[in-house]
This record gives C-alpha cells, sequence and structure tokens, in this order.
C-alpha cells in the first residue's frame, strides 16, 4: 500500500469468476503480487448473480470444470450431467476456499474507471470505494454475459408489482405460488426458468419475440460412457477437449448432412436429440454451419419435433423458430419447455403479431402490429414481471468500465464502431490490458473452462516473458489488430452465423455496433494460433523496455481462411509435386482434378467446335452463351496451364460464372501445348483464334466491334500477347482485356518467387518447370513469352490486372499492371491480400475471391459498354 487509499500491485484483476480465480491462482505461482477487484460479496461471477430458477449449466458439467488442479478431478463429483446453479456456485466457493483465495480478493468493490499512466508504465484503478490499485498489469476478467441489457420496454419503471431480472435474482429465492406472472424473453434464460415459474404461478404469460431452438437436457446421473473415458485418463480427456472445436471432446464430422439419406438424417437427429447434449448436435455432418440447405435438415427436424410436444398446433406454431438457422443463435437446453405450454394456466404471447405497447403500473398492455400501434387491445393485469432480456454482451462489462488508454483514448471511443482487439486477448492504444475471453476470441463458441484457462495461461506467460526479458510494456501493432478483426469475420462470413439477429452480433442491443464478436475458427485453432504467435516471438506485438523498442509487427494468419483450409486439405494428401509426374501424368491429374470443382452457373447454351490455329491446326473451343437475348459481347478465354496443361474446357466454372456474370459470349479456345509445341506456338495461336472469333461474331451470335481477351496465369500471358500482337498487327481491335495472374516476364528471378516458393500450389519450381517446357533461355527475353519487356505498351486497350499476394507471378503481374499505367493505358489492378494463384478460379468454392470473380464480370461489361460508346 503505498498510501492510505492506494494499494500498489504487480497484476490487478477485476472479477472473481472462474476467469478471476485462476488468474489469481497463476499470478500467485508466478511469485507476482495481485489483487482481484469484485462487485460482489462472494466468488462465482455469473453463478453469483444468475440465481433464477431453473439456472443450470448447458455444457456437461464434467466438462465444465477447472483442469488446473489434478485434485479437483478427485475431490470434486458433480451430482448431475448439468449442475444446477447453486452446486456450481458451492464449486467456485470450494476452490476459492481451498486455495485460500479470498485473501487477495476485495469484494463489495466496483471498479468505476482507468487511467494508464504512460510515464510510470502503470495502470491507475479506480473504485467505488474510493480506494485506488496502481498495477504495471491490468486484467479484464468480467466475463462475457455480465452486463446486463438494459430494458428498453416502455414504462418499466411504472410497474408498482414485483419485478426480477434473470440476471440478478434475489438470494432467497421467489416463491411465485398463487401469483399471475409475466415473463419477457425466451433465450436461455427464459427457456431454463420458464417450466419452474410455471409450475408454482397461478397464471404465467411469456413474452415471445423470438422463439428459439431448445433441446431436452435429459437430466441425471452422468453417463457411463462419458465417466468411463474422463476417469481412465482425465488428463488425456481435457488435452482432447483443448483442441476440439468448442471446447467439449468431440469426433468431426466428414460427411455432408445432404450426403446421407433422409432416413439416416432422421436416425441420427433421433440420437443426438436422445443424447441432450448441445455440443454433438452440430457435430453429426460437417455443414450443418455453413450450408443453409444442410442447416434445413435439422432445423425441420426440431420444428417437428415441437409439433410432438405441443398440443395446440397454433401455439407450436409460434413456438418453432423460423427467422434464423439452428445454431446461428445460441442454442437453449431445457427441461420441459415445450411441454409447459400444455399447462393451462400458461399463454404464449407472439410479439411478433402483438407488440408490448407499454408496462402499466398493474401489467402489460399489448397491441395487434397489424393494427395502428398505439390502437390498445389488451391490457393484462401481472403480479410480477420477470425480465430475461439478457445482456450487452461480450463487450458492455469491459465498457461500463471508463478505460482511458495511451494518448488518453477512451476504450468506448475506440471500440465505437465494434470491438478493435488482436486475439480477442489485447487492443491497440491500451498497453499492459488484458481480457480473459475478449470479443474476438472463441469464448462464448466455447466450453467457457477451457476458453479461460487457454487466456489465463497465455496471460500468465506473457507477463513472465516480459518480466524476465526486462520489457515494461506489451501492445498489439495496428496491422495485427486490423487483420486480426478481419480474419475473424471472414470465418464468420463463412458460415450463416451473421445471418441471424443475435447477440453474437451484438443485434439484441439497441444502437449497438453489428459486428460478429467472437472468433468462430474453434478453440483448437485459436489456442494453435495463439501458440504460434508466442514461438514467433510474440508477433503482432510492440514490447518495450529499458532496452529499447521490439516491434514483431506481423499478421499471423495472413491467407484468407477459406485458402488456408483448401491448403491445409491438400498438405494432408501429401500430393507429389505437378512437375514430377512428367508431362502426361500433369496431364491427367489436372484433368481429373479439375472434374472435382463445383460446376460454375448454369448458362444458356454451350457450344463446342474447333478453329484453325496460327499453323493451319484445328483448335477446340467451347463457347458459353448467356440465356439473354443476343446479340452478346463478345471474349476470347485463354485457359490456364502453364501452356503445358489444360484445354478449353479446363477453366469450365470461371467461363460459365464469367459468360453469367458479365453477360458475354465466352470462348475458351485451345492452344497448341508445350513441350510438343513449343514457343511460340501458344502465343500465335492466341492471335489466330482472336481473329477467327473476330471474323466470325455475327454466326457465333456476338456483337461485331465489342471483343475482350480474358485468361488466367499462362492463359493470361497469352491474352496480354495478344493484345500487343493485335495492337502491332491493327487486328483484331480488342476492346479489354482481364489478366487473372498473369505471367508477364519468364526470367522467374523476382521476389514473389522467393517469398511464395513453396506451399501455394503453384510453386516456383513448377513454373521452372512449365517456362523450361515452353521456351528457351534465349526466347525469354522476347515480349511474345515476357509482354512486360514489349518496347512500348501505350496504345494497349484498358486493363484489369489482378494478382494475389501469396502468388510467385504476384510480382510481374504487378509490375505489368504498373508498366501499363506508366504506359498511358487504363489500367484497374486489383491486388488480392491472402489469395494465392488458384483460388480466384475458384468458383464456388473460395468464397473470399468472390470480389476478384466479380470485378472481372464487371470489368468484361464496362469494356463491351466502352466499345459501344466507342
Ligand atoms: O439472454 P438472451 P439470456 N422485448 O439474449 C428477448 C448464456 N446463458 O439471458 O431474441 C421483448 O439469449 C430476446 O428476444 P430476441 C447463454 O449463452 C447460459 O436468455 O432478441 N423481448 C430473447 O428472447 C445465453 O445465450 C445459460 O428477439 C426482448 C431474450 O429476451 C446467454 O447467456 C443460461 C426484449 C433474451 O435472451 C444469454 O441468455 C442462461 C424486448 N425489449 C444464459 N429484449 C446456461 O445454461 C430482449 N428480449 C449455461
Amino acid at each position: 500500500m503505498s498510501d492510505n487509499n492506494t494499494i500498489d500491485v504487480d497484476v490487478v484483476i477485476v472479477g472473481a469468476g472462474f476467469a478471476g480465480m485462476y488468474q489469481l491462482v497463476q499470478m500467485r505461482r508466478a511469485g507476482l503480487s495481485a489483487v482481484v477487484l469484485e462487485t460482489a460479496d462472494d466468488v462465482g461471477g455469473t453463478w453469483y448473480w444468475n440465481r433464477y430458477p431453473g439456472a443450470r449449466c448447458d455444457i456437461l458439467t464434467v466438462d465444465y470444470s477447472y483442469s488446473w488442479d489434478p485434485e479437483l478431478e478427485k475431490d470434486w463429483i458433480w451430482s448431475e450431467r448439468y449442475a444446477t446453479q447453486p452446486e456450481i456456485l458451492r464449486y467456485a466457493q470450494f476452490v476459492a476456499d481451498k486455495h485460500d483465495l479470498r485473501r487477495d480478493i476485495r469484494f463489495n468493490t466496483k471498479v468505476t474507471s482507468a487511467q494508464w499512466n504512460n510515464d510510470a508504465k502503470r495502470w491507475r484503478i479506480h473504485t467505488d470505494s474510493g480506494d485506488d490499485v496502481t498495477a504495471q498489469f491490468y486484467v479484464m476478467a468480467t466475463g462475457c454475459l455480465s452486463m446486463p441489457k438494459v430494458p428498453d420496454i416502455e414504462g418499466t419503471d411504472r410497474f408498482k408489482g414485483e419485478v426480477y431480472f434473470t440476471n440478478s435474482w434475489p438470494h432467497d429465492g421467489v416463491d411465485f405460488s398463487g401469483k399471475r406472472v409475466a415473463v419477457i424473453g425466451t433465450g436461455s434464460s427464459g427457456i431454463q426458468s420458464i417450466p419452474l415459474i410455471a409450475s408454482q404461478a397461478d397464471q404465467l404469460t411469456v413474452f415471445q419475440r423470438t422463439p428459439n431452438f431448445s433441446v431436452p437436457a435429459h437430466n441425471g446421473p452422468i453417463a457411463d460412457e462419458r465417466l468411463v473415458a474422463y476417469r481412465q485418463d482425465p488428463a488425456a480427456y481435457r488435452e482432447e477437449a483443448r483442441h476440439s472445436g468448442i471446447g467439449v471432446p468431440t469426433t468431426p464430422a466428414d460427411v455432408s448432412a445432404l450426403e446421407v439419406s433422409p432416413q439416416e438424417r432422421e436416425a441420427t437427429y433421433e440420437e443426438v436429440w436422445r443424447r441432450g447434449e448441445l455440443a454433438h448436435l452440430l457435430e453429426p455432418y460437417n455443414d450443418l454451419r455453413i450450408s443453409a440447405e444442410s442447416n434445413d435438415t435439422i432445423r425441420c427436424f426440431i420444428h417437428n419435433k415441437i409439433r410432438e410436444i405441443v398440443k395446440d398446433p397454433d401455439v407450436a406454431d409460434l413456438l418453432c423458430p423460423t427467422n434464423h438457422y439452428f445454431a446461428t443463435k445460441r442454442p437453449c437446453l431445457d427441461s420441459g419447455y415445450y411441454a409447459t405450454y400444455n399447462l393451462p394456466q400458461v399463454r404464449l404471447v407472439d410479439l411478433q403479431k402483438q407488440a408490448i405497447e407499454t408496462i402499466t403500473e398493474s401489467g402489460i398492455n399489448i397491441v395487434d402490429s397489424a393494427i395502428s400501434a398505439k390502437e390498445k387491445t389488451e391490457s393484462i393485469d401481472f403480479d410480477a414481471i420477470v425480465f430475461a432480456t439478457g445482456f450487452d454482451a461480450m463487450t458492455g462489462a469491459i465498457v461500463g468500465v471508463d478505460i482511458t488508454g495511451r494518448n488518453d483514448e477512451s476504450l468506448r471511443d475506440a471500440w465505437a464502431h465494434g470491438p478493435q482487439t488482436y486475439l480477442g486477448l489485447m487492443t491497440v492504444g491500451f498497453p499492459n490490458l488484458f481480457m480473459i475471453t475478449g470479443p474476438g476470441s472463441p469464448s462464448v463458441l466455447s466450453n467457457m473452462m477451457v476458453s479461460i484457462e487457454q487466456h489465463v495461461d497465455l496471460i500468465t506467460d506473457t507477463i513472465k516473458h516480459l518480466r524476465t526479458s526486462g520489457i515494461d510494456t506489451i501492445e498489439p501493432t495496428e496491422l495485427a489488430q486490423r487483420r486480426w478483426v478481419q480474419h475473424s469475420n471472414e470465418i464468420a462470413d463463412l458460415t450463416l452465423l451473421p445471418t441471424a439477429n443475435s447477440w453474437y452480433m451484438g443485434a439484441n442491443v439497441p444502437g449497438k455496433p453489428q459486428v460478429f464478436l467472437p472468433y468462430p475458427g474453434g478453440v483448437g485453432e485459436y489456442r494453435k494460433i495463439c501458440d504460434e504467435m508466442v514461438v514467433q516471438g510474440y508477433l503482432g506485438f510492440t514490447l518495450t523496455g529499458a532496452n529499447g523498442t521490439q516491434n514483431n509487427d506481423g499478421v499471423i494468419r495472413p491467407l484468407k481462411p477459406d485458402v488456408q483450409e483448401m491448403l491445409s486439405i491438400m498438405a494432408e494428401m501429401a500430393l507429389p509435386p505437378l512437375e514430377t509426374m512428367g508431362v502426361e501424368g500433369a496431364r491427367a491429374f489436372m484433368a481429373a482434378s479439375g472434374a472435382n470443382m463445383p460446376p460454375g452457373p448454369e448458362v444458356g447454351e454451350i457450344i463446342d467446335g474447333t478453329l484453325p490455329g496460327a499453323d493451319g491446326t484445328s483448335l477446340d473451343y467451347r463457347l458459353y452463351r448467356p440465356a439473354t437475348a443476343g446479340p452478346h459481347p463478345m471474349v476470347v478465354y485463354y485457359h490456364g496451364g502453364g501452356w503445358v496443361v489444360g484445354s478449353a474446357t479446363s477453366d469450365d466454372p470461371l467461363c460459365r460464372y464469367l459468360c453469367v456474370e458479365s453477360e458475354s459470349i465466352i470462348i475458351s479456345v485451345n492452344y497448341r501445348h508445350a513441350p510438343e509445341a513449343r514457343f511460340p506456338a501458344a502465343a500465335d495461336d492466341g492471335l489466330a483464334a482472336a481473329n477467327w472469333i473476330s471474323d466470325h461474331a455475327e454466326e457465333l451470335g456476338g456483337r461485331p466491334g465489342q471483343l475482350a481477351v480474358a485468361g488466367w496465369s499462362a492463359g493470361a500471358n497469352i491474352a496480354a500477347v495478344t493484345t500487343q500482337q493485335a495492337k502491332l498487327a491493327g487486328t483484331p481491335t480488342i476492346s479489354g482485356q482481364v489478366l487473372l495472374n498473369p505471367v508477364t516476364d519468364v526470367s522467374t528471378v523476382r521476389q514473389s518467387y522467393i517469398d511464395n516458393a513453396e506451399g501455394y500450389v503453384l510453386t516456383t519450381p513448377l513454373m521452372s518447370w512449365f517456362c523450361d517446357q515452353y521456351c528457351n533461355p534465349a526466347d525469354r527475353l522476347n515480349p511474345k513469352v515476357s509482354p512486360l519487356l514489349a518496347d512500348t505498351l501505350s496504345g494497349l486497350p484498358p486493363a484489369l490486372v489482378i494478382t494475389c499476394e501469396f502468388d510467385p507471378l504476384r510480382d510481374e503481374g504487378d509490375a505489368y499492371a504498373e508498366a501499363l499505367a506508366a504506359a498511358g493505358v487504363q489500367v484497374q489492378h486489383l491486388q488480392c491480400p491472402g489469395q494465392i494463384h488458384t483460388a480466384i478460379p475458384a468458383v464456388d468454392a473460395m468464397v473470399t475471391s468472390e470480389y476478384a470473380r466479380a470485378a472481372m464480370a464487371d470489368a468484361l461489361r464496362k469494356f463491351s459498354s466502352a466499345a459501344v460508346g466507342h
């Protein structure tokens, strides 16, 4: 204690729930002085406040237990599968007693504000007791669902009867016998409490704004099979949980819900319904989180269950969630919830049809939503109103404290448009402030106990590292934080999660920015990311100490999530490099793997034909015609494949996409391949094909004078060369060029050949092999293979040049775009961060590159309309 009202410690921890308690243990173990500040008069956090009837865990309590004290595994035996709130609170108290935690916890102490002192490199925390704490490290262990949502119903203060909030329930309980009770809200708290309140009350009216999915808990003794796995080797069991998806040992499925018969699916859903575990509900199929069609199968299954249980079909209908997919809002676990609506004293008011107009002194007035909002239709009197209306989740408790960081910036302002964090752990501008299970970490999408322990261990190891390395402060970099937020959102966007108005999105609190709050990539993957961050020297953090500043700026997951997933699958397949397969082997392999790609959209018509190449060889083409009335603008498309592999049909999905989205005829033309026909055969065929198509525009259904070229990789090389050759020859007239990952300089020496040499499908050795197959060293300076080396690029048609960050060809594509622009050519240059060479043609498979495909189609439309104008 430095003066009467201030204590100085190494670490201040806010909150004495499971997170704060374990953080205190770890700080003591590390030999650091720590104090915990807690508003309540005892430990327990969530389990201290949420004492409503029926409050229980919705993760098996055997999983929802600390793993850091192996003795606890023996000392504490849960009485049920899902322990009740009093039992979980007793567990927290038992741990506090066993480890004598209370001596370092200041109860009845609410933190009001906190300021970072940049000179002292310490935090000063103010409390409502008047005491201040200063500390080098400040840990917010305030929980994700601890700040009650402010009631947003007109007249809430007017009611003269009893008012209860599920999230701050009276300690002595409530007796609803003989009373007329209203419950507002049908989230987990409402769904757990409603059956018990109904069993006491004279009348119960439930006000439901959104029906929720709920599954029966089938509570009782813990299933033997689960206990066997756990008791055999508790440490291994816990370790499996740490590397799982949601922090509970489960076996991920590898089959889609749509790949099995309806009978098999039904039987599987019956089985998971019977098991009564949320963790297993999304487990049976691998696409319930990402495919609307698959999710519909489980949605319908639960609807049918509700209709089986609830006798009144109209009420059953109201209870069936139809405006969101299963698990896009947090699903609930219940004990007799749906059957409660069969009781004569229970009434369900659907707030989609009838709105709460106001709460009055004696009850609630509801109006029919279909009539004028002011027209009162019914007034219901109550003795008690229970608000089960939820929380300002994930951010509420953190910004509820007035936190001021470096540069006097307030955290509230910094997060005005949604929380900005690196790994959900720290935030820029707030040195040495850690959040346990903060926004941007798996947190509420996981077994909280597993996520809490991982964060506490990480924070502890970090503080120990700083101490032993003479480092005073740690803070994320802007880049690391921005890209983490983006990465987390990109994963969410691959799922159905952001489609619901959920508290995961902040949608339940009026005015709250709507962004997806937790990290949806799973606890195992998240743990791996955090471990890699540490191994890479605290990548994404700036560390400052007496010896200066280490700026470890960087991005921990630079690849787009779907690209990364695809690369992991390919890595598991351990395929031999393409260049080792021989020419015929490579061609056969590419043809076979192309057949497994999603087919792309339907087009109006496909015609296969032939046209003469430069030496008269017959070249295949495939014409894709839009379904709309023609004639259409035309695009000559050149496929990728390093001048060695591929065909007129090998980029079929992309050609279909471009046809539909740009409303153009796409003619994918083959060209002679190397090594049988070496340079300049492919280049000459490219020009010959463009001329032939231009000459036959009308008979092909195209509009004469509206001819663009497009290509991917070596095909983009041919497209670029064709525009140059056409300009020199004066024919054909080309309205624009779309160059996707173009080869523009076959010297293969640029930095991107070093940066992206291996691991991103197109490798530097493969590219060298392609070049060797196609041309001699002496040819490589020829602009017909290295269009970047042309004497001049001026006068070429407008271009869209797309390059990908993790592509050996990146730098030569970038250089071509810059050279075109320097030569006065109209260029749109799209650099795609986190993408690889093969991502953009993968229509319907690689979602994060959709914008680049859309840009290609958009450019083609613009080229043709400019050509019309011309
Ligand atoms: O809160 P909620 P909760 N007028 O936000 C409705 C965890 N938890 O306390 O969906 C009318 O889920 C609101 O309607 P809508 C668990 O993670 C765990 O129940 O926004 N209605 C919704 O129906 C859970 O998800 C356990 O349209 C209004 C309800 O109130 C999280 O805590 C137990 C309204 C709020 O549901 C939150 O659960 C309990 C208004 N003005 C909680 N405002 C376990 O089992 C809101 N609503 C471990």
